[in-house]
């Protein structure tokens, strides 16, 4: 019976509210996107006067940012534009038709760092943090039927003393801070009784999900309600659920007394039969709610509606992230939100293009790094399934460079954004869990600044659950000793939310060499041992990958990780070592891979590019997708893929290469230049042919499979000019090089065992000096070719297999000591060939750092040359060896 009561007062009511929306009586938005004039500079406060003369200004439409940075090419583009400080919009527009008693905000979905806002010379407010919506109520500035001058005053200053951005978190991070107007601004009318729009930036309506099972969900919306007459108004506020189909699932109308130029808030209870989940990226299914308020005379006055999604979301230490109930490892990405040429001002498309890249590498979560991003991006991650983490920016530091304690500004800034992020995206049912930082304690790990950490993310953590009981937080550290390494005092922000993420470059930032990627599934377990309690993820993990920088070898050498080169084989090495060790860790809630995309860093000149931070899995333009995506794409996505690796290494150093393929199939074929070479088991995503012989000029590689009786293929063109019967090996280095006489030195491969060391490993300080690699600090002399000996291989005992036509050879090793006179000293030798004891480089060379050659002469059988290196009192080492054809 009730049931039948509430179907009959539905629908009356609902072509009450159809002919009132009809009648355009609820709330109207306009973009405010065209028309506007730019100045970037500040000629003082008269600019915000609506006769201020703005004919010379720059029109440009909004989004905009005045911000440009971020190229390939080693040195930075020619148009950027890095300019930190104060620039001006102005905006002259009609006023809206508005009747009698209505309201207009002024809505801006970012503006960055720090914006004040005039109406016709009326200043409306200042907003400060780069990430937030934000909206002015602009009724009593309006020239109702007039024209209407708008102007706003963006600062992206750097937060030096003295600055508006000070205190304004992020005060520091790996990314530039793009100035502008850089999200959509728009225009609301809405009726003296409406849904609530000052309530930082939110919708007014926060739902949540009170009971679920398979028979019902018990959904509760909370909205608030505001009204800006001078008279108390009885209003009704029904809020209703459509499933996917649009049709009324639940229904809930209650009255509600607004006084006189005042708030209230009603919540909703609905029940929804029957109902079907937000399952993530198997079965993200959304409903809607929709809350209308409406007035005594059955008017519709406002309207409003936000995705629901039904689910549960839980955080185990032993068993990870739970949807549903049900285990889901979360293989996740970072995103940071710009993109090459536009910097922050993305449109629709930008954010929908990035969804559908990750999405094709078969990623199911996001973690929006550092910062809260843009709502299409949210929209995306409900209505496709994907698990986010949403960020509140403050990186770095916890306090003021060189003060030990947040000041109350900077704590005011932190918690204001977090309010602003929580609220704003709350009812995203993809948001998983909220994070109040990441690494926190990064300066004082340096010994830059002192630290108090706690007590802040203390705050902030108890903010969030204040904000919302129903969700999880995190935070992301760096800087905590891993175990077995032992404490530097450094405060811990671990264990200030409920889940931690650590950050973690084995394999990068660490050793130096890719290998040490192998290590990290043993660091995570023993991390997991020390905190049995606490839910971990890992926050970030990730190399450096140019596409124009190739090595013959991934483990040859000392990577430069914040610099160049940064060979894309690398890469991919260090997430294949890495993914190996995270993917059988079913206690891990997630993992993020830095990062998805190539993004601005103006701390960066590395690889091949300029102000680029070079992790990404995707270049900066997103036209490239690097080796290492599908990696990722063969490990996560289900469809049937196959990927030959290496396609941008054309010109090839030596005619001898192991040829590698990503895929889902069990096994591959490889074929050069359609002549079968042979199958080879994908073990771990990784098809690997060692070995292939290249013929002089162009060799057509292709590789093919077979999945769930699907034909898959891929194939590339590399080429090889050199001799066959000649090798040039650079011992030690991930990067080749062509000498003045023409002869190329491949990147050090065919060895086993020793360790790859460079001369004059970057250093920033160095750099910043003026130094950098170019200037080498050391120098060996007694050399013209001094790129010979700019690296080493070294070890107890090492050899190199090298592949030759059988014949003989001589082979020449380019030596010198790096270390102290005796430091290294050896025996080398040929199988079959030359054996030479107790080569006592410094001795030999006449001191430290000269350069000194020892020949010896020997067989290659069965096409290898063996070579054999063993230390005597003394390390083995060599820094280039030639291999030339001896003539009989
Ligand atoms: C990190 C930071 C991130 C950096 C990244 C890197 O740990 O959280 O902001 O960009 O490392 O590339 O070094």
């Amino acid at each position: 019976m009730a049931h039948n009561r509430n179907r009959i007062a539905g629908v009356a009511l609902a072509l009450a509210s159809l002919l009132a929306s009809t009648a355009g009586a609820d709330r109207r938005e306009t973009a405010l996107a065209g028309g506007w004039r730019f100045h970037l500079g500040d000629p003082g406060p008269a600019t915000a006067e609506p006769r201020f003369d703005d004919e010379g200004w720059q029109r440009v439409a909004v989004p905009h940012t005045w911000n440009r940075l971020g190229n390939y090419g080693v040195t930075r583009r020619k148009d950027a534009n890095t300019v930190r400080g104060i620039g001006w919009y102005r905006l002259r527009f009609a006023a809206p038709q508005m009747a009698a008693g209505e309201r207009l905000y002024l809505q801006f979905d970012a503006a960055s760092i720090v914006a004040d806002v005039w109406l016709n010379g009326v200043r409306l407010g200042r907003h400060e943090g780069a990430f937030s919506r934000f909206r002015f109520d602009a009724t009593e500035a309006l020239k109702a039927g007039g024209d209407n001058v708008l102007a706003v005053r963006v600062d992206n200053s750097k937060p030096d003393a003295g600055s508006a951005t000070r205190y304004v978190v992020p005060i520091s991070g790996d990314f530039f801070m793009y100035g502008g107007l850089y999200r959509p601004a728009s225009m609301i009318v809405v009726g003296p009784q409406h849904i609530d729009l000052a309530d930082m930036g939110s919708a007014g309506i926060y739902e949540r999900t009170i009971a679920l099972d398979a028979a019902r969900a018990s959904v509760s919306a909370r909205t608030l309600l505001r009204n800006d007459a001078a008279r108390p108004a009885p209003v009704t506020l029904r809020t209703t659920i459509a499933d996917a189909s649009g049709r009324q699932v639940a229904r809930d109308e209650r009255r509600v007394s607004l006084p006189a130029s005042g708030g209230a808030e009603a919540t909703a209870s609905l029940t929804i039969a029957n109902p079907r989940r937000w399952n993530g990226r198997a079965d993200p299914y959304l409903y809607r709610t929709t809350v209308e308020v409406i007035g005594a005379d059955g008017r519709l006055l406002d309207r409003a509606s936000e995705p629901l999604g039904l689910r549960e979301m839980a955080f185990d230490a032993a068993r990870g992230f739970l949807l549903n109930g049900k285990p889901l490892p979360l293989h996740g990405v970072t995103r940071h939100q710009d993109r090459q040429d536009k910097g922050w001002a993305l449109a629709d498309a930008d954010h929908a293009q990035d969804m559908a890249i990750i999405e094709e590498m078969g990623a199911n979560a996001v973690r929006l790094s550092h910062y809260n991003h843009a709502k299409p991006f949210y929209d995306l991650a409900d209505r496709d399934g994907m698990v986010l983490w949403a960020e509140l920016g403050l990186v770095n530091l916890a306090a003021l460079p060189g003060e030990r304690d947040a000041r109350p500004e900077m704590v005011a800034s932190a918690k204001q954004q977090l309010s602003e992020l929580i609220r704003q995206n709350y009812n995203h049912p993809s948001v998983a869990v909220w994070s109040i930082g990441n690494e926190i304690t990064n300066w004082t790990s340096k010994g830059l600044t002192p630290s108090n950490a706690r007590p802040l993310m203390t705050t902030l953590d108890r903010l969030a659950h204040a904000e919302d009981p129903t969700r999880a937080t995190t935070i992301a550290v760096c800087c905590e000793p891993l175990p077995g390494q032992p404490d530097t005092g450094v405060d811990r922000t671990s264990g200030t939310a409920d889940t931690v993420a650590y950050n973690l470059y084995l394999g990068w930032y660490g050793s130096g060499h890719a290998e040490e990627a192998a290590t990290l599934g043993t660091v995570l377990s023993g991390l997991h041992r020390e905190r049995p309690k606490l839910p971990i993820a890992v926050g970030e993990y990730g190399a450096g990958g140019a596409t124009s920088q190739h090595t013959d070898n991934p483990f040859g050498g000392r990577i430069e990780s914040i610099y160049r080169p940064q060979p894309e084989e690398v890469q991919s090495a260090v997430h294949a070592l890495s993914w190996r060790g995270i993917a059988p860790l079913g206690f891990l809630w997630g993992s993020f891979i830095w990062q998805m995309f190539d993004a601005t860093s103006d701390l960066r000149e590395e690889g091949d590019s300029s102000d680029i931070n070079t992790k990404g899995l995707v270049t900066f333009d997103r036209a490239t997708r690097k080796d290492a995506f599908y990696f990722y794409k063969a490990a996560w996505n289900p469809a049937p893929m196959i990927h030959l690796t290496g396609k941008r290494y054309v010109d090839r150093a030596y005619p001898v290469i192991d040829v590698t393929a990503y895929s889902n199939a069990a096994a591959a074929d490889l074929s050069l230049d359609g002549r079968r070479i042979g199958s080879a088991a994908c073990v771990d995503r990784i098809c690997r042919w060692p070995g292939v012989r290249l013929h002089r000029g162009s060799n057509r590689l292709s590789v093919s499979a077979t999945v769930n009786g699907k034909a898959i293929g891929d194939a590339a063109t590399v080429a090889y000019a050199g001799p066959a019967r000649a090798l040039h090996v650079r011992t030690g280095s991930l990067t080749g090089v062509t000498l003045a006489d023409g002869t190329r030195y491949g990147s050090d491969t065919f060895f086993d065992g020793g360790t790859g060391s460079t001369l004059n490993p970057f250093q920033r300080e160095l750099y910043a000096a003026g130094g950098g690699t170019a200037k080498a600090r050391k120098i060996v002399t007694g050399t013209d070719r001094a790129d010979l000996y700019a690296s080493w291989r070294a070890g107890a005992a090492f050899s190199y297999a090298l592949p030759l036509p059988d014949g003989r050879y001589r082979v020449r090793l380019h030596l010198f000591e790096p270390d102290k006179a005796g430091a290294h000293r050896f025996a080398a030798g040929i199988a079959g060939g030359t054996q030479r004891d107790g080569i006592d480089v410094a001795s030999l060379a006449g001191g430290v750092l000269k350069a000194t050659t020892v020949d010896l002469t020997g067989p290659a059988r069965n096409g290898v040359l063996r070579l054999d290196f063993r230390g005597q009192g003394g390390e083995a080492i060599v820094s280039a060896i030639d291999v030339e054809p001896l003539r009989d």
